[in-house]
């Protein structure tokens, strides 16, 4: 779905890069996904499945044993991840935006050293632990904090909906400390008195495994502590290239729907004619390749922005909060068109739907990102 022949201004390796992504998502996710998310369970092995084909961190350094890839490159992996299913995607950006990037940007350089490696191959998964059970949007009110023990800290308090948690061998986690700072912590799984207790019942996300991150008086080590940060900064400069990453994958769950209603358009047959040629039927389907049009330049001039350095988390926000509601309301009107096959899992549709109503909650809600934008345009901070 390329109506305004944005390929025309990728280079040779973006497209090359966006192409094995496809065919990794059409041979070993699309298959199996129905299958997983009903029985709400993650891909087996995925992890090291998306470490195999440079998914993981694919904007860090080679150095590290990232892909050394640009922007552009990043956000075209998470669209065709997101194409498969917005789990996938969102175990691919946590990963990588909201666990290596953090290390690699506020890190020591033994840090950067033990844990990205791990990181990129997938054969460590990362968890990153802001929200509270009492503050989502409010991140900076936080009551997790840290308190100087000797050489290193004790950690006390507890995240909630961490992707990832039940399953993570190590957690970045945000808490403040006795000076009111915000500091960036690694906790790793051995540590005593860490527990990921995994959240049931979702309707959404269901191949995704979500749950707490709880700090019973936890030591951690002064070699675990990240150097580079101390203020709220740092936590929502790792959630700016999380939610770059969302706006190009919100497209690629999105087209999946419009390329499965306008098939299913084409071939229903109602009153002796296809569905399709209904102007009912037309205005969803023409409405949703517009929409998904003005994403698509949306995300890559922000891809460009970031490119050099350029880009603004109000940007940012603006990119992440018009396409997850885009991709939302594709889903709506995709639905619709299949009728009462909407409903099944054979056809992916009602599954981006729902998993789509957690994008549209999680790295900002809808509302906090219209305000950031608020906020950018006027001065006046609405929050
Ligand atoms: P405010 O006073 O505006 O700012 C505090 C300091 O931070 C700076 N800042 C930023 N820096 C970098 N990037 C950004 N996006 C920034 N936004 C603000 C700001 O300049 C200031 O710096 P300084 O030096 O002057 O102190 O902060 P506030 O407390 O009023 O809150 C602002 C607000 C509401 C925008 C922010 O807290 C927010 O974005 N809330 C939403 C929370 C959120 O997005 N949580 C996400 C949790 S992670 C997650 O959901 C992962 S899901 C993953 C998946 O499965 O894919
Ligand atoms: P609240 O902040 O309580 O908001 C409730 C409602 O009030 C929303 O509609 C909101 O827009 C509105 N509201 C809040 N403040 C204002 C205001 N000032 N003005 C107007 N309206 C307002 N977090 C992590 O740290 N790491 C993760 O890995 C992670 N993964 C997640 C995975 C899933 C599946 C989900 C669902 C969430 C995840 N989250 C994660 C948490 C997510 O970031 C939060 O749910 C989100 O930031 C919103 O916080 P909240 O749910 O507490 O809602």
């Amino acid at each position: 779905m390329d109506y305004y022949q944005i390929e025309e201004f990728y280079s040779a390796e973006q497209i090359l890069v966006r192409d094995s992504i496809r065919g990794f998502v059409k041979s070993e996710i699309s298959p199996v996904i129905d299958k997983f998310a009903q029985a709400h369970q993650e891909i087996p092995d995925l992890m090291k499945k998306l470490g195999a084909i440079g998914a993981l961190g694919p904007f860090i350094p080679q150095k590290y044993a990232g892909a050394g890839l640009d922007q552009i490159s990043y956000g075209l992996i998470m669209q065709e991840l997101e194409s498969g299913d917005s789990a996938i995607r969102s175990a691919a950006s946590v990963q990588s935006s909201l666990v290596m990037f953090p290390i690699y940007k506020f890190g020591s350089e033994d840090q950067r050293q033990k844990f990205l490696p791990g990181l990129a191959s997938g054969h460590l998964i990362g968890a990153f632990g802001l929200t509270e059970p009492n503050h989502g949007s409010d991140p900076a009110s936080m009551e997790t904090k840290i308190v100087r023990d000797g050489n290193g800290f004790r950690l006390s308090g507890a995240k909630m909906w961490i992707t990832n948690a039940p399953i993570c061998d190590l957690a970045v986690v945000w808490a403040r400390d006795e000076d009111k700072k915000i500091r960036g912590v690694i906790v790793e799984r051995s540590f005593e008195g860490f527990s990921t207790p995994e959240t049931h019942n979702k309707w959404s996300l269901r191949a995704s495994k979500t749950g707490e991150l709880v700090f019973d008086q936890v030591y951690i080590p002064e070699e675990n502590v990240l150097p580079e940060v101390n203020s709220m900064r740092g936590p929502l400069s790792c959630l700016n290239s999380a939610r770059y990453g969302i706006s190009w994958g919100a497209i690629g769950a999105a087209v999946d729907c419009y390329e499965t209603a306008l098939q299913y358009a084409k071939e229903r047959k109602q009153f002796g004619k296809p569905i399709a040629s209904y102007q009912l039927q037309q205005k969803k389907l023409a409405e949703m390749v517009t929409e998904i049009t003005k994403a698509q330049l949306l995300s890559w001039r922000l891809g460009l922005l970031k490119n050099e350095d350029r880009a603004t988390p109000a940007q940012i926000s603006m990119a992440k909060r018009n396409n997850v509601n885009m991709a939302l309301e594709v889903a709506r009107e995709a639905r619709q068109i299949l009728g009462a096959m909407g409903i099944v899992g054979d056809y992916p549709i009602m599954r981006h739907m729902m998993n789509l109503e957690s994008v549209i909650t999680y790295e900002g809600t809808h509302d906090v990102h219209l305000l950031i934008t608020g906020n950018d345009i006027t001065g006046i901070n609405a929050f």
